[in-house]
C-alpha cells in the first residue's frame, strides 16, 4: 500500500465513523505509535536510496492529512450530537421554578441579636471571648472564691484543675478590663455551660451580659439604661420594678422584674401568683472586682447586668420545655 491508497482508505473509514469512540479507534489505527503510518515510515529504510525522499515526503503529507481528517470527523460527530440533543431534549422555560428552601436564624439567635442591637444603639461595643476559660477569670476575679456557695450553685464543667467551661460571660468583661483602661462600655453575648439538665435547664445556654465602667457612673445610670432596654424590648408601657438582690460581683445588686406577660400582673401559674417575672440581674460592680483588674475603685465606678436568653425567649414565645430549643426539629424552629 502506498501513501495515496492509505489516505483513501482512512478517508472512507473516517466518513463512515458514527461515534467519537470509532473516530478514536481509527486515529489509533492510523496515527498511533503502533499504527499503520508508523509501520510504513519504518519500512522506508528498505527502499532504494533514490526513492526514499519522495516516499518519505508522501507519507508525512498523508500523516498530516489524516490528522486533519480525524479532527474534522470529531467535529462533525460533536455537532451531529448537539443537533440530536437539541431535537430530543426540550426544556419548558414556562414551568414555574422549584422553590429553594431557605433556612432562618434560630429563635435564640434572633432574640440574642435583638437584645445586643438595643445596647449597641446605646453605644455599647460587642465583646466576645473563649468558652473554655480560666477558673481565675470565671470565678476568682469576680469575687467568687473557692468554696463560695455561688460555685456550687452553678455546677461547673471542669477541663482541668484551673480551666473550666465558662458558667457566664462575665470573664469576657474581665478580659476587656484587664486589656484596657476605662471607659469600658460593652455587651458580651454568648454560650455558657452548667452541669444541669431538666425541663428548665440545659447544659449549654445563652447569656447577654453588659458592663459600663467610667468616672462617676451611678446606680441611676444603671436604672436608666435597663429601663431603656426594657422599653425597647417589651414596649414603652411595660411595668417594671427593681428588687434588691445579691451577687458576689456587684454591690448593691438588683433584679429587674416586668409585669407577668401571661396574666398582666393578676397572678398566674407562670409567675407563681406574684404578677411579676424576673428578666435580668444587675448591680454596681463590686470594688473588689475593680481592684482585681487593676482599676482604682476610688476613681472609677461601674454597673453590670446579665440576662439569660432562653428565659427571655421562653417568656416571649410561651415555651415551657427549654429543651425544644436544642432538638433542632425544623417543624418547631420554622415557627419563629
Ligand atoms: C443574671 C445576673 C449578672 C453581672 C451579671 C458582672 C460582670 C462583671 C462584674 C460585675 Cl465583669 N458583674 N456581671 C452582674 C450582675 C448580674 O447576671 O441573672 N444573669 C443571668
Amino acid at each position: 500500500m502506498n501513501a495515496l491508497e492509505l489516505l483513501r482508505e482512512a478517508e472512507a473509514a473516517l466518513w463512515a465513523a458514527k461515534t467519537p469512540a470509532e473516530v478514536e479507534a481509527l486515529r489509533v489505527k492510523y496515527l498511533g505509535a503502533k499504527g499503520v503510518l508508523t509501520a510504513m515510515l519504518k519500512e522506508l529504510g528498505k527502499l532504494p536510496a533514490a526513492e526514499r525522499p519522495a516516499a518519505g515526503k508522501d507519507l508525512n503529507e498523508a500523516k498530516g492529512r489524516i490528522a486533519a481528517m480525524v479532527a474534522q470527523a470529531g467535529a462533525r460527530l460533536a455537532s451531529a450530537d448537539l443537533d440530536r440533543r437539541m431535537k430530543n431534549e426540550t426544556c419548558d422555560v414556562t414551568l414555574s421554578g422549584r422553590a429553594v428552601p431557605i433556612g432562618r436564624l434560630h429563635p435564640l439567635t434572633q432574640v440574642m441579636r435583638e437584645i445586643v442591637d438595643i445596647f449597641a444603639r446605646m453605644g455599647f461595643d460587642v465583646a466576645e471571648g473563649p468558652e473554655i476559660e480560666f477558673e481565675d477569670y470565671n470565678f476568682e476575679k469576680l469575687n467568687i472564691p473557692k468554696h463560695h456557695p455561688a460555685r456550687d450553685m452553678q455546677a461547673t464543667f471542669f477541663i482541668n484543675d484551673d480551666v473550666v467551661l465558662r458558667t457566664h460571660t462575665s470573664p469576657v468583661q474581665i478580659r476587656t478590663m484587664l486589656e484596657k483602661k476605662p471607659p469600658v462600655k460593652i455587651v458580651a453575648p454568648g454560650k455558657v455551660y452548667r452541669c444541669d439538665s431538666d425541663i428548665s435547664h440545659t447544659p449549654m445556654f445563652h447569656q447577654v451580659e453588659g458592663l459600663l465602667v467610667d468616672r462617676g457612673v451611678s446606680f441611676s445610670d444603671l436604672k436608666g439604661t435597663l429601663m431603656a432596654f426594657v422599653h425597647a424590648f417589651y414596649g414603652p408601657r411595660t411595668k417594671t420594678r427593681f428588687r434588691p438582690s445579691y451577687f458576689p460581683f456587684t454591690e448593691p445588686s438588683a433584679e429587674v422584674d416586668i409585669e407577668c406577660v401571661t396574666c398582666r400582673g393578676a397572678g398566674c401559674r407562670s409567675c407563681k401568683g406574684s404578677g411579676w417575672t424576673e428578666i435580668l440581674g444587675s448591680g454596681m460592680v463590686h470594688p473588689q472586682v475593680l481592684k482585681n483588674v487593676g482599676y482604682d475603685p476610688e476613681m472609677y465606678t461601674g454597673f453590670a447586668f446579665g440576662m439569660g436568653v432562653e428565659r427571655i425567649a421562653r417568656l416571649r414565645y410561651g415555651i415551657d420545655d427549654l429543651r425544644r430549643f436544642f432538638e433542632n426539629d425544623v417543624r418547631f424552629l420554622r415557627q419563629f
